[in-house]
């Protein structure tokens, strides 16, 4: 018996040293000997068998040779786990002075970039900037801009209808009626309306169906085509730079009487003609005009009592000029190459 006790406790000290895995390989061990059906307790349950005199001393010995193989198991299960400690330390070690990822950072579009000076210049003299729907009714479109239903200047920015009365704005004007009818009546006004607006259109260099339109307009007492022409020479200085010439030719809207297209030198000859001119020296910028009376009128104002100036710019142009750009595509590709330089 004492033989047989040894031998498994040599054996079992040895299978526990020999573990050199995980700490579940060290407690298939555990069970294979102390566990409830393990092969000393086995030796401990035959212990009735033996008689009274031997019972004290064999069973001492093998309560000692457990106490030894459960210190021994507990010594390597301090060591499993401090074996897997230092595996872990080793494999998710993070190195602090490591530089970290760079992140892209996202740029502000170019035509944003020029709205946001647009809006900034405007709002120093004093207007406000103000929003309307781009899915616009008929009526704010164009009846109240004086372009009455078969009116033929309609042809000229032909839209997208979504019903017979309603469709995608072709100017971003319906702001300025919508802010006239705001208004007390004759009540002073200074605003500009920026936004997208839609006209049925080819898509090429220099065309597009949607673009960005700034419109604006003042009324007051006594408003005069000389407040018109100082404002726009003003805002076309700012916007530009403060040696660029400014230029007035007749033409028609149907929502100002009299009407005028405003050109500037050319930014990029300095007008001694080139491409971006046709050789002109000129660069058409925007439209304007005095409001027409019958556009005061229907939005509850009396032509009779105040008088203001309106115009209208695209955002494109403007930007393409200030920047060099060539196709306007550009603007809606969306191409970090091309919004990474801003
Ligand atoms: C332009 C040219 C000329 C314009 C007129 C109005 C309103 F609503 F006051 F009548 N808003 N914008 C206008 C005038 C727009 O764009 C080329």
């Amino acid at each position: 018996m004492e033989k047989k006790i040894e031998q498994l406790r040599q054996e079992a000290a040895q299978a526990i040293k020999n573990v050199a895995g995980t700490l579940t390989d060290l407690n298939d061990v555990r069970v294979k000997y102390l566990g409830k059906k393990g092969e000393l307790t086995a030796l401990l349950r035959g212990l009735g068998q033996l008689n009274a005199d031997d019972r004290p001393r064999v069973g001492q010995i093998v309560n000692e040779a457990r106490q030894q193989l459960e210190q021994l198991i507990a010594e390597k299960n301090q060591e499993l786990k401090s074996k897997e400690m230092d595996a872990r330390l080793a494999n998710e070690r993070i190195d602090v002075t490591l530089p970290g990822r760079q992140t892209n950072h996202g740029h502000i579009h170019p035509l944003t970039l020029t709205l946001m000076e647009i809006k900034d210049i405007f709002m120093r003299m004093g207007f406000s900037v103000e929003e309307g729907p781009e899915i616009e009714t008929d009526y704010f479109n164009f009846e109240a801009l004086n372009l009455p239903k078969d009116h033929p200047a309609r042809d000229m920015q032909d839209s997208f209808y979504i019903t017979e009365d309603i469709l995608m704005r072709s100017q971003t004007s319906p702001v300025q009626a919508r802010t006239m009818q705001a208004h007390e009546p004759n009540s002073p006004i200074r605003m500009i309306a920026p936004g997208r607006v839609y006209r049925r259109d080819d898509y090429d260099a220099t065309h597009s169906p949607m673009f960005t339109q700034v419109e604006g307009m003042v009324i007051d007492k006594d408003i005069s085509f000389a407040d018109l022409k100082g404002t726009l020479e003003d805002f076309l200085r700012q916007i530009f730079s403060k040696d660029v010439k400014v230029r007035l030719r007749p033409s028609f809207f149907p929502f100002t009487e009299p009407s005028t297209e405003v050109d500037i030198s050319c930014v990029m000859c300095k007008c001694q003609g080139c491409r971006v001119c046709k050789g002109t020296g000129w660069l058409e910028i925007l439209g304007a005009g005095m409001i027409h009376p019958n556009v005061l009128k229907m939005s509850g104002y009396d032509p009779a009592k105040v008088r203001g100036f309106a115009f209208g710019l695209g955002i494109e142009r403007i930007t393409m000029l200030k920047y060099g750009i060539d196709d306007l595509r550009l603007f809606y590709d969306n191409d970090t190459r091309l919004l990474d330089q801003f």
